[in-house]
């Protein structure tokens, strides 16, 4: 084997002879990096057995490296109501449009990341492996389907690709031996085995008066060795509340110690709905599987006559407390009802802190919600918990999520422009005590947004305070229950277009961070009508414009 470099549409890749297409493309879909850093470990897995291949980020990737293909090993998730990574659109809409191209000779296997919480649980993953079927690809091996715990499912799936193709086109090079991957053990705490982060502070950054309670909050990482870089996250382990189990199991005809099994591993009911399994609002398809199961006819006919708009007003609050006492839990046991509820799923946070301008500390915003209904009051499972986390001895669970698609440019002489209204800001909190720290001169523009000057503006203080030193360049808000008609931080974007399109010409790399329901694609429009109007550019131009920027790294989104 003569292992050569070649680069191919943006990828690195390591084929025999760089004329002859490598036996695997792997193809990668990314929104918040788990795609791409599974790119890299099957990656990796297949130079272990000798395979030749090529890693592409979905947007580098044209038709002709699709035609060319051998292998494709497509790595994608899905977001929202069933929407592609923001990098990955453009080759979706390539192959479901009629210049998709013809892939007779293709064989391929899809990794679908997703969240079952979700309706349009990994769609996009599930189109990606329908539509290259349908232009003529064969299956080299089954979809897997990931939850938001993807390791195991994924390294299952990386596995089997990674066998099948060893087999059939490395003989006589190497022994398809399959060392595990091994690129996940950068950090020893996981969500299995979570930092307990001694709580620093917890501080209230909205006014008494506010609508909303958005906490500081500070954990300690002294003698943790946990690192992060700005644009990182911290997922915290969730636990629902003791008082809300024990109220379940009130109401539960179940022994509390019965054993049931979750993913391979036996442990008891209690311990399955404290920390392992969603008991708040529930979803139409846990519903469905719950009457069909416990014959709730009068459950089932609800379902069926609801549309999803009615059924998300009437599920508000709508818990499993609340289910079982209205429709008890007949004909199944303990087993069963374990396997229709959802997984707990961790809440990942983005860090609002600097590691260098605070080594040894994580920061956090968050909003703590609380509702009333049914004469109980819900809150998030996460929230709650870091909302009652005042003492000196409260510890708070949790470890290092990496998020290498949001990252400050590496030339620190870059402008960049930060749009983060409500907790989105938190990342720039991070950016802008980072440059600071580590003397960075790019200049830097903020533009946040939230309901009042007076109740809700987040960190005003340390704004104002690195605007005066320098380290924040220019600074516009957008309060939008100040006056008569709302205004948003989109507007502040139209108002200010000129010097917005300026900067872009300046080489800023821009950053939006929070809602991706309504604020995201309002900010993209606005964005686009900028590139517009200030760059005299048509609509096919102002979707390269973008697509470049994309390219480029310099439009990253970190939304949820
Ligand atoms: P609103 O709640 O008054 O409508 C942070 O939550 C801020 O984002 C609030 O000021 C909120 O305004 C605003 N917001 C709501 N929808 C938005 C949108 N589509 N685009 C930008 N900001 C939005």
């Amino acid at each position: 084997y003569l292992l050569g470099s070649i680069q191919l549409g943006g990828g690195v890749a390591t084929a025999a002879a760089s004329n002859v297409a490598p036996t695997a493309t792997i193809l990668f879909g990314s929104q918040s990096g788990n795609c791409e850093a599974l790119a890299k470990r099957l990656d990796e897995a297949l130079a272990g057995v000798g395979v030749s291949r090529v890693m592409l980020d979905m947007l580098d990737c044209r038709k002709a490296d699709l035609e060319q293909a051998r292998h494709l090993l497509v790595i994608v998730s899905t977001h929202g109501e069933g929407d592609p990574p923001d990098r990955a659109r453009p080759l979706y809409d390539l192959l479901h449009g009629r210049k998709a191209p013809k892939l007779a000779n293709l064989k391929y296997s899809v990794l679908a990341l997703g969240d079952s919480s979700y309706e349009r649980f990994c769609e996009v993953g599930r189109r990606f492996d329908a539509q290259l079927e349908s232009l003529g690809a064969q299956r080299l091996h089954e979809r897997i389907e990931c939850d938001v715990d993807f390791q195991e499912s994924a390294n299952r799936w990386i596995e089997k690709v990674v066998s099948s193709l060893a087999a059939a086109h490395s003989e006589g090079a190497q022994p398809a031996v399959l060392a595990r991957p091994s690129a996940t053990i950068a950090t020893a705490y996981t969500r299995k085995n979570p930092w307990q982060a001694p709580v620093l502070a917890n501080i209230r950054l909205t006014a008494r008066a506010s609508s909303k309670d958005v906490r500081h909050i500070e954990l300690s990482l002294e003698g943790s060795g946990i690192h992060y870089e700005p644009g990182d996250a911290l997922g915290v382990v969730p636990r629902n509340q003791e008082a809300h189990v024990d109220a379940l199991f009130e109401r539960l005809p179940f022994d509390p110690e019965s054993a049931v099994e979750i993913g391979g591993a036996s442990l008891s009911l209690r311990a399955a709905l404290t920390d392992q399994l969603d008991i708040g609002p529930l979803n139409r398809r846990v519903l469905e599987r719950y009457a069909e199961l416990t014959a709730h006819g009068a459950l089932s006919s609800f379902l069926q006559a609801s549309t999803e708009q009615q059924l998300e007003t009437a599920l508000r609050g709508y818990d499993l407390l609340e289910l079982v006492r209205e429709y008890p839990p007949q004909g199944i046991g303990p087993e069963q009802l374990v396997q229709i509820l959802r997984p707990l799923a961790p809440r990942l946070y983005s860090i609002a802190s600097s590691p260098h301008a605070t080594p040894d500390e994580v920061h956090l915003t968050v909003r703590i919600v609380t509702y009333e209904s049914r004469g109980r009051v819900h809150g998030g499972v996460v929230s709650t918990a870091l909302a009652s986390a005042t003492d000196a001895h409260a510890r708070i669970a949790v470890y290092p999520h990496r998020n290498p698609a949001f990252r400050l440019p590496s030339d620190p002489s870059a402008p960049i422009v930060m749009i983060g209204p409500g907790t989105g800001v938190a990342p720039f909190r991070s950016f802008v005590a980072e440059r600071e720290a580590l003397g960075a001169r790019g200049k830097s523009w903020l533009l946040f947004g939230d309901r009042t000057l007076r109740n809700d503006f987040l960190y005003q203080t340390e704004w104002l305070d690195w605007r005066k030193r320098g380290a924040l360049h220019r600074l516009d808000v957008a309060f939008s229950r100040d006056g008569d008609e709302k205004l948003y931080v989109q507007h502040r974007i139209r108002e200010h277009g000129a010097t917005f399109y300026e900067w872009l010409r300046e080489g800023a790399y821009v950053y939006v961070c929070g809602d991706a329901q309504q604020m995201a694609p309002d900010v993209d429009a606005a964005i686009r009508q900028v590139v517009a109007r200030h760059g005299g550019l048509g609509e096919e131009q102002v979707e390269e414009f973008m697509l470049n920027l994309q390219r480029e790294r310099r439009y990253q989104r970190d939304v949820y």
